[in-house]
């Protein structure tokens, strides 16, 4: 009785992970040009007449369907094991639990987050009346081929979920979008982890290929911190976003010693060659929306966390083609003139000058020109 009732659970959520038609659009960029009938349909090998294959199940599909099962499986053993309350996982943490084992199909097969090994119990994680449900597992990322072919990653995502609590630690980890950066025939995959709680949230992004025996991190992407991930250009395919390779600051007066911001970020911009640009005009185009003009004053204090304004002043200076002896010597000169206010008074972030010149040392990806 019990374990129908958890089937009936995973029965409602299963028609989400059945098949590999796509619920929803990825939430950033269109869904990918090929369909993957299409894409099995053109491997006659696989398909030998052409009346089946337009009207049995291909075998990706198939392998789809399978994946959807054995994670239904592995979920049903974790939560039959401790009695959980489907009710509250259902309102709480289904989102997460829906997206495990949909095949993401794109160009030269499909993409999923396939779960391992979940356990799930209770415990009373806020101190509150009553205990929230929790579940644990591990996340791998499989690819599947046109032919049916599974090739996982070698690392898994760790993951854990809580139900009903505002500030709890949690963690998963999902499919943001598909698309064939590099043209070769397979699409690429935007994985995101997701890490939430009190004053812990952030994502980490990553893109993911397949290559003969392998899924591995796409090395273009090697060398670029990914701080976030949008479509500037809205041509299909999501660019990076870097903090950290640039101008990184804190905010002064945030939790946790503030949060890291851009002070600009600098856009990675996806190339028709696989190649992602911190320089051409796109990636341009991004840098000059923060840094419009060459700046006059550097350091313009009396404001709360003027810092900050001030840096990114110093990194448009740059960007504008600024001499970094020169601007050094700037900043210097300014620091001299500024109010002790400023530098020390309750709504100063009290950065030491070295923060300004060290910043004015930074070398910037490309020099900007007045536009004609
Ligand atoms: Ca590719
Ligand atoms: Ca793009």
């Amino acid at each position: 009785m019990y374990r129908s009732c958890v089937k009936r659970f995973l029965w409602a959520v299963l028609p989400t992970l059945l098949g590999c038609q796509t619920r929803s659009a990825p939430p950033v960029v269109p869904p990918a040009s090929s369909s993957l009938v299409s894409d099995v349909e053109q491997t006659p090998a696989s398909v030998p007449d052409a009346s089946t294959a337009e009207s049995g199940p291909s075998k990706l599909t198939t392998v789809c369907s399978h994946l959807a099962l054995e994670s239904a499986d592995l979920l049903e053993d974790a939560l039959a094991n401790d009695e959980i309350d489907r009710d509250r996982l259902n309102r709480d943490v289904t989102g997460f639990l829906e997206t495990l084992a949909k095949c993401h199909p794109g160009e030269g097969g499909a993409w999923a987050l396939v779960p391992l090994d979940w356990i799930a119990g209770y415990a009373d994680f806020d101190n509150g009346d009553d205990e929230e449900v929790w579940v644990e597992g591990a996340v791998r990322l499989v690819h599947i081929d046109a032919q049916g072919q599974r090739m996982e990653q070698r690392e898994a995502f760790e993951v854990h979920v809580r139900t009903g609590v505002e500030f709890g630690n949690t963690k998963d980890v999902s499919i943001l979008a598909t698309h064939d950066y590099d043209g070769d025939g397979v699409d690429e995959v935007v994985v995101v982890e997701n890490r939430g709680g009190y004053d812990q949230d952030h994502n980490t992004y990553a893109i993911y290929s397949r290559q003969a025996d392998d899924v591995y991190f796409y090395p273009p992407t090697d060398a670029i911190t990914i701080n976030t991930m949008t479509d500037y250009d809205r041509d299909g395919a999501l660019d990076l976003v870097s903090i950290s390779d640039y101008w990184a600051a804190r905010t002064c007066f945030d939790m946790a010693d503030g949060q890291r911001i851009g002070v600009p970020e600098v856009l990675f911009h996806a190339g028709s060659d696989g190649a992602f640009s911190n320089a051409d005009d796109t990636a341009q185009r991004f840098l000059r929306a923060q840094c419009p003009a060459p700046p006059g004053e550097l350091l313009r204090g009396g404001k709360r966390e003027w810092e900050l304004a001030a840096l990114q002043r110093i990194a448009c200076a740059r960007l504008w083609g600024s001499d970094p002896t020169e601007l050094d010597r700037r900043i210097r000169q300014e620091w001299r003139d500024l109010p002790l206010s400023d530098k020390q008074g309750d709504d100063a972030c009290k950065m030491p000058l070295s923060t300004f010149t060290d910043f004015a040392a930074i070398e910037p990806p490309v020099v900007l020109r007045p536009t004609p």
